[in-house]
């Protein structure tokens, strides 16, 4: 826990309003295996980590309602009855929907205070947007005692991500912030929400971040439009989700469609099979085997769901020939963000070392490496 961030928010707080605030701690994740077969109804095996959201909220004693965003020192006033989605103050959206995903279920939600900090960085695809939008729905939810269980949370926070920030995310992120538990993973069916919890034990291994420290425009529309091409490749064969499907299945459509869509479609398929293989891997201590599967994830998610960047690969390719690496690939929805190794605890000093200066030789940026723990979910401070 990081105890500065929380003093932080606290300080602020009592500073702009009054000192004694609910404090929420939201989570982001890490997904070790499982890339974009959320929103196919697929699985995936993601885990919180100790990194996220601090919030801050009270009831407001005026009619309007004032959320600090800490780390870009900027504010945002509205009435909580009237508001519409922002197109300069972006983050804004994120609070703003879950408040409209609340009302449309009509739930009362009265004007309210809120000041929020985090420490994930920001595009680095570990979900610091899940984590916002978990903290505020979680916060208001005490704050109005709106009686929501967990589940509800998450579908509101990833209706306000659809509706109010335009991106059509799957249930990943907002299910392993909300439900995250300490020193395990989850694998989690996206169709029927429930999820098995993974102690995850890698010996003498462990994992590391390694951000690219770039984000591609476009990454929002490209999104959207892979789960588009998984939508339209369903109705053709048939079914609700490519989860339904098996690769037999899909040869029997292939002259139907574009070699790029059928390879997406592909893609898909199988991360599915490599991340229900990856828990058994998990559970029966094959790491190598584990880590393979990680690699080929990467190799799919780079030639034929096409979401990777030249950045991405370099980071990869730089692990292949370490014997201590035996994992590596991209991690969230691509363009960008980080990649998820696992490597040799007694070798991480040295290969920091090492793939800081290759990546600025590289790409004249700096690249960033975080350790991660495994953490519970969003709570109550
Ligand atoms: C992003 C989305 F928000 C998730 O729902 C998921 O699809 C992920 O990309 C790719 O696996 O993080």
């Amino acid at each position: 826990m990081n105890h500065k961030l929380i003093n932080r928010v606290k300080k602020a707080f009592s500073k702009e309003f009054h000192s004694n605030s609910l404090m929420i701690f939201s989570p982001g994740r890490i997904n070790i295996i499982g890339e974009h077969t959320d929103y196919n109804d697929g699985y995936v095996f993601p885990a919180a980590v100790d990194k996220g959201i601090v919030a801050a909220f009270e009831k407001s004693s005026v009619t309007s309602s004032k959320v600090i965003a800490l780390d870009l020192d900027e504010f945002y006033e509205f009435e909580i009855d009237s508001f519409v989605p922002q197109r300069e103050q972006l983050w804004a959206n994120y609070i703003l929907g879950v408040i409209d995903e609340l009302s449309k279920r009509e739930f009362q939600i009265k004007n309210f205070n809120l000041v929020f900090a985090g420490d994930l960085p920001n595009g680095a695809g570990m979900s610091s947007s899940a984590a916002l939008e978990n903290s505020v729905v979680f916060g208001l939810n005490k704050l109005f005692e709106l009686g929501l269980s967990k589940e509800e949370m998450i579908f509101i926070s990833q209706k306000a991500e659809h509706n109010y920030v335009g991106v059509h995310c799957g249930i990943m992120d907002q299910y392993a912030s909300i439900f995250g538990l300490k020193d395990q993973a989850l694998h989690l069916d996206c169709r029927s929400i429930k999820a098995t919890p993974f102690k995850i034990d890698l010996e003498d291994y462990q994992f590391l971040l390694i951000n690219t420290n770039v984000k591609h425009i476009l990454s929002e529309s490209a999104y959207n439009n892979r789960r588009e091409v998984c939508e339209y490749i369903s109705s053709l064969l048939g079914v609700k989700a490519l989860r339904d499907v098996s690769e037999l299945d899909l040869i029997t459509i292939k002259d139907k469609v574009s070699d790029e869509d059928f390879q997406k479609a592909l893609f898909v398929i199988q991360e599915n099979k490599r991340t229900i293989e990856a828990t058994k891997a998990m559970s029966d201590g094959k790491l190598k085997r584990l880590g393979e599967l990680i690699y080929a994830s990467h190799h799919g998610l780079q030639h034929q769901y096409q979401v990777s960047c030249k950045e991405l690969d370099f980071l990869v390719d730089a692990t292949r020939d370490k014997e201590y690496l035996l994992g590596a690939r991209m991690m969230g929805g691509g363009f960008g963000g980080c990649t998820i190794n696992i490597i040799k605890t007694s070798e991480v000093d040295s290969f920091n070392q090492y793939i800081k200066e290759a990546y600025f030789n590289m790409f004249n940026v700096q690249c960033s490496i975080y350790d991660v723990t495994l953490s519970d979910g969003t709570h109550q401070l």
